[in-house]
């Protein structure tokens, strides 16, 4: 897969996938992540890439021609899939759109900042848009990150154990159950005795059940 992301502030999504299970994916080559970096993009000579609304009010609008340039540049050398504007007021981002995306080759998610962008790139280029929760951030950057991070852990070959991303919270529209390690008992607190018993049977029951009381107590919203 690979992931075009449109910012005015690129340095601000380094770090996210220079760690850990991101960077593993980008050194075996599953997924390439490039960072466009908005200013230089802009045939404004300061670089500038926003200006004041049309009509007046307060905040400053990111303008269509950077982005415009940006875009098409990248879309006449491949096909993409989907052009994703992170903004607060898109759809929420939940398991079954990251499921989804995980299966695409080529993204390009645009970040917003200031009060948005023009309306006209939502209107031409933009194929959706999404939100990571009812909250306002800075800017699209983070967002971007949580979206990729939950995108490309999924895409086979990531997570080395390939049974562990199904597995996950919210795959089966339930919690994850309890889980314990070494050792069985601290302080007297003890590993509930199922899960030393060797029974296979027993131990898959006794997690579905758990599962099952956690997300009715938790989250019955997203129970079926
Ligand atoms: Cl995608 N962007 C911004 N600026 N704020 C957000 C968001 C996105 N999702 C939730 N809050």
């Amino acid at each position: 897969m690979r992931i075009d992301i449109l910012t005015i502030h690129p340095e601000l999504l380094k770090s996210p996938f220079e760690h850990s299970i991101l960077q593993r994916a980008i050194d075996k080559k599953i997924v390439k992540i490039k960072l466009h970096d908005l200013r230089k993009y802009s045939n404004n000579k300061h670089s500038k890439v926003d200006d004041y609304q049309f009509g007046g009010g307060a905040g400053m609008v990111m303008c269509i021609q950077p982005i415009a340039n940006c875009i098409d540049k990248l879309k006449a050398k491949r096909n993409y899939d989907a052009i994703i504007y992170m903004t607060p007021d898109g759809k929420r981002l939940n398991q079954s759109k990251a499921n989804h995306y995980s299966t695409f080759k080529n993204l390009i998610i645009l970040c917003g900042h200031y009060k948005g962008v023009d309306q006209r790139v939502r209107d031409h280029y933009i194929t959706q848009e999404i939100s990571i929760g009812d909250y306002v951030l800075t800017g699209g950057e983070l967002a971007a990150a949580v979206l990729c991070d939950s995108i490309i852990r999924l895409i086979p070959g990531v997570i080395s154990n390939e049974t562990s991303a199904l597995s996950d919270s919210f795959q089966d529209n339930l919690l994850a159950p309890p889980i314990y390690t070494r050792p069985a008992e601290y302080n007297q607190w003890k590993v509930p005795k199922v899960l030393i018993s060797g029974d296979l049977k027993k131990i898959e029951k006794w997690r579905h059940d758990k599962s099952v009381e956690l997300t009715k107590i938790k989250r019955p919203d997203i129970l079926d």
